[in-house]
């Protein structure tokens, strides 16, 4: 897990630009202003048409903050939660479930994942060791507690464990999160690593490079992918392939490949602050591996957690083999259609359903191809009504008309679909948009979508019988993130029923070979290149970072330093000024993500918070501050670890003005007064 926004609104990667004739460069961003979208109750209810939620009640009593499912025969359910306790849950499969929950085990500490041991009962890895927990006497209740290995930790709060998730060859791996913040993010060995566990406690380190790998799993081809949180060195969200030896771009885990047994060459000293597209670094610096799939933040989730496999044969549904991914902070789940071009992971990425209870991090299939979802909100906060839960969510048997899966070609891609496409529209170039951006490789907390340039489709081929096209582009770019909406496209006999999730995301690692059906476009080199953004001015009205020059000296009257919490908080919720004093304003931000502070006309902090999330498309660049009157004074979206000091005068009228963090999501738990006294 790692730090999230607590977004009010679901988000959906609805796009509406205009079709592009000619490359147009366009702003950084992946979706538009349609990047914080009010919630999209239509979208949900057409989605549940499809895939049916059903929430499971809960006893009060029970803080059922789900971290780990495990289906068990008979219809039961085995679910850890992050308070340390192991209940089995039964009836869970009910038409109108009132499932029964009974106390398996308590006392643990945050375990995050549980699966059986073919010892006999079940694995879960704890904060600090993966455990085998087991009933020998057969009245329900766990009565061993054995320790399988150890977990290095230091004690900081982020040193989540993940698992664990057995192999093909019978062992055990977990994922390590790094501890929290600065340079002493591994102070313990191998945090930030995938480790590996045989059942008799040998461990073996794998791979290094992990941030937040809240979910991962071995597929049904043998190939381990872990889910990635946005944060520091990590761009936006996303899933790694990682094999022995790979480093996945978190530099704090180097501090163990010294250590006897490392499997990675790398070293801290090797990972600089790039500020770089990650696949041109992974060029030039052999061992960094660039992502399977990105997952544009905001759009398809914004921390993305629990990863399946569907392995119903199509008991779920018509995606059968392809992964899904729950995401905390919008209580979603994606979907990703992953192939392997060159012996490289890549695929797409898709909306699936959105409109859960609380924030998703396990996700299991049960039996009859029902997938269990697992819920909690608790330290970011997620999209939803409830602080935590459990629900159930099962195909209709009503298939949607939707984008299947999506193959690379050397010259675009070929979409094949659920259902026929009506010709007429399909064969239109106009009914697609595409674009192709990136992230940058660096130190600060996430990444803007950068080198963004729209990708104009020369020529469409409908297959004879309608299940698929091919769709070509201009200025495919290997290592980029190419969105692709097929928007304008319908579904054969039927000229109303367009793609339940028109767009996706295909993370183009490698440009197949093979035939094109339109010639390499020479204009491409000069159209296809994005032109370097400019950056915010640093002093302006409203940004003052230099004391004015009648101040008799830079302190001014008063020196204000405002901090920042964990959870969303501000350190001190009341500052207290004199009209008109001269105010050095120090920000520091010792949080473990983005923050401004945003000082406000009486009573505008709400209304320029919402203000700030319309953005979108400028809201990076303009620190989430959006152009209105109700702004008096702020500071930059500061990074975790750093400080903006600005100068201005307290407001002359005496009053309580509010501060807040606008940040998407934040201001409604991020706020204060400044409150300005009469002289
Ligand atoms: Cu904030």
């Amino acid at each position: 897990m790692s730090r999230l926004s607590l977004l009010p609104v679901l988000c959906v990667a609805t796009l509406a630009a205009a079709a592009a004739a000619e490359p147009v460069v366009l702003v950084n961003n992946p979706s538009s202003a349609e990047r914080f979208a009010k919630p999209s109750n239509d979208l949900v209810a057409r989605e549940e048409i499809h895939w049916q939620r059903t929430p499971l009640p809960v006893p009060a009593g029970i803080v059922l903050e789900v971290s780990g499912i495990v289906p068990v025969a008979g219809q039961r359910l085995l679910v850890t939660t992050r308070r340390g306790e192991i209940w089995w849950v039964d009836g869970a499969y009910a038409p109108n479930p009132e499932p029964k929950f009974t106390l398996f085990a308590s006392g643990l500490h945050e375990p995050l994942g549980i699966i059986p041991s073919p010892k006999g009962g079940y694995y879960v890895a704890q904060r600090q060791e993966v455990t085998r927990i087991a009933d020998t006497d057969g009245d329900g209740r766990a009565d061993v507690f054995e320790t399988v290995a150890k977990i290095p930790v230091s004690g900081s709060y982020h040193e989540y464990a993940f698992g664990p998730v057995m192999g093909p060859d019978g062992n055990l791996r977990v994922t390590l999160n790094v501890a929290f913040g600065g340079a002493t993010q591994a102070p313990a060995p191998w945090r930030g690593w995938m480790l590996e566990i045989t059942p008799d406690g040998q461990t073996t380190p794998v791979a290094a490079g992990l941030r937040s790998p809240a979910g991962f799993l071995v597929t049904s081809q043998g190939a381990w992918f872990a889910s990635e949180n946005q944060g520091e060195w990590v761009g936006s969200g996303r899933i790694t392939h990682l094999a022995p030896g790979d480093f996945s771009g978190h530099p704090a885990g180097l501090a163990s490949s010294r250590l006897p047994g490392s499997t990675v060459r790398l070293r801290t000293e090797d990972i600089l602050d790039f500020e770089a597209p990650m696949h041109d670094v992974a060029k030039r610096v052999p061992g960094v591996k660039p992502p399977a799939v990105w997952l544009p933040h905001t759009v398809l989730g914004i921390s993305n957690a629990g990863l399946v496999e569907d392995l119903t044969g199509g008991k779920f549904g018509p995606f059968a083999g392809q992964l899904f991914l729950g995401d905390q902070g919008q209580s979603k789940i994606v979907r990703i259609a992953l192939e392997q071009v060159k012996g490289v992971w890549q695929g797409a990425a898709f909306a699936f359903r959105e409109g859960f209870d609380a924030g998703i991090i396990r996700l299991a299939f049960g039996e009859g191809g029902v997938l269990f979802a697992g819920e909690t909100a608790r330290g970011w906060g997620s999209v939803g009504p409830k602080q935590y839960g459990l629900e159930r969510l099962a195909w209709t048997g009503k298939t949607p008309f939707e984008i299947k899966e999506v193959r690379a070609q050397p010259d675009g891609f070929v979409l094949t679909f659920t259902q026929p496409v009506d010709r007429a529209t399909a064969e239109k170039p106009e009914s697609y948009t595409a674009a192709g951006f990136t992230y940058l490789y660096h130190k600060a907390y996430g990444s803007a979508p950068v080198q963004r340039v729209a990708c104009p489709v020369r020529k469409v081929v409908v297959a004879p019988d309608g299940l698929s096209v091919r769709v070509a582009l201009s200025c495919l770019r290997e290592g980029f993130v190419h969105e692709l909406k097929a928007a304008g496209l319908r579904a054969a006999g039927a000229p109303d029923t367009a793609l339940l999730h028109p767009t996706f995301y295909y993370t183009l690692n490698r440009i197949p070979d093979g035939n094109r059906i339109i010639p390499l476009d020479p204009k491409d080199a000069d159209l296809c290149v994005a032109p370097v953004p400019a950056i915010a001015a640093a002093n302006t009205k409203k940004h003052p970072v230099k004391a004015p020059a009648d101040w008799p000296n830079e302190e001014g009257e008063q020196q204000i330093i405002l901090g920042t919490q964990p959870g969303l908080k501000f350190d001190q919720p009341l500052l207290t000024a004199k009209a008109g004093a001269r105010i050095r304003l120090i920000f520091r931000n010792s949080d473990d993500m983005l923050h401004n502070f945003v000082l406000c006309a009486p009573g505008r902090g709400q209304a320029v918070g919402e203000a700030a999330m319309a953005l979108g498309v400028e809201g990076t660049a303009k620190s989430y501050v959006p152009e209105t009157d109700d702004v008096l004074y702020h500071t930059t979206l500061v990074q975790p670890e750093t400080s903006d000091t600005i100068f201005f005068n307290a407001p002359t009228v005496p009053g309580d003005y509010d501060f807040v963090c606008t940040f998407p999501g934040h201001s409604a738990l991020m706020k204060g007064i400044f409150r300005v006294e009469a002289k």
